[in-house]
């Protein structure tokens, strides 16, 4: 039996009540590695760089197989950046090779750099117009449910990449899944974590885009946005990032 474990962890009470958002983690696993998964997971929001949590919401449940989509890895390859400024002028270039809009790129990093703090999810953003579409406030939606087949197989593809750590393996997952959404034309992130400066660019077209400066270090807002398509369908949408399961299958020989 499989199970969805879903945590969240905010300073200064629930997030719901206005804490800070700590850090999150998703994970699909089978029923003996669930005591394991959901320590590292309260270790993981009372020890975190953020600061220690004093609100954690663990949510477990059980997934019928018939539930199960499954989805591919995204390729992964990495761009040149040696400066937060030359980290931002990639994405841009990678967002509109990808499909969106220069004005909409350009909104939506202007969008994540205003942030006062970090939201819990990301932001949907119109990949033409550039405006916010999501009415989801500091919340924004969060994409759950998701894992990888084969992880030991996949910890062995990312150490063969010269990668190692949680960021990268949960955001490729995390990208992948979403890379997968009907609409869904390019996904723009960097890390909430202040010492971890590297970002990405995800789309269905070009993989996993790993930008490795985006912010100055010791920075802790960080953010995602999903652009997507005009007319897409948002119900839709939201209910496949946040509820349907879906498991990432590395397809063929993966390469760095
Ligand atoms: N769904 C939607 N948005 C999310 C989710 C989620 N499950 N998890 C985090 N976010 C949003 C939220 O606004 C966070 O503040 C922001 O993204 C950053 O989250 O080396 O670590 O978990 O190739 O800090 C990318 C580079 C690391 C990895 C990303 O993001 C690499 C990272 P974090
Ligand atoms: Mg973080």
């Amino acid at each position: 039996m499989l199970y969805s474990i879903k945590m969240r962890s905010a300073q200064g009470g629930a997030h719901e009540c206005g804490g800070r958002h700590i850090s999150g983690a998703e994970r699909i696993l089978p029923g003996e590695q669930l005591d394991y998964a959901v320590l590292t997971m309260l270790h993981r929001a009372r020890e975190h760089e953020r600061g220690c949590a004093d609100f954690i919401s663990l949510k477990v449940e059980e997934i019928k197989p018939q539930e199960i989509i499954y989805k591919p890895l995204l390729p992964f390859s990495t761009c040149q950046a040696a400066n937060a400024a030359e980290g931002h002028r990639a994405a841009i270039d990678e967002l509109v090779r990808a499909g969106v809009s220069f004005k909409a790129a350009a909104r939506g990093l202007a969008m994540l750099n205003g942030l006062a703090d970090s939201m819990r999810g990301a932001m949907v953003v119109d990949c033409v117009d550039g405006t916010r579409l999501d009415g989801m406030g500091e919340r924004g939606v969060r994409a759950s449910k998701m894992d990888c087949v084969n992880s030991r197989g996949y910890d062995e593809y990312l150490q063969q990449c010269g990668l190692t750590g949680d960021h990268v393996r949960e955001a490729l997952v995390l990208a992948s899944k979403v890379a997968g959404a009907e609409g869904m034309v390019a996904e723009l992130c960097w890390s909430d974590d202040p010492n971890y400066v590297t970002g990405y660019v995800a789309s269905p077209l070009y993989g996993y885009r790993r930008i490795p400066v985006m912010k100055e270090s010791g920075n802790g807002v960080g953010g995602r946005i999903f652009f997507v398509r005009p007319g897409t369908d948002l119900h839709k949408l939201i209910d496949y990032l946040e509820e349907q399961v879906v498991m990432i299958k590395p397809e063929g020989e993966q390469t760095c």
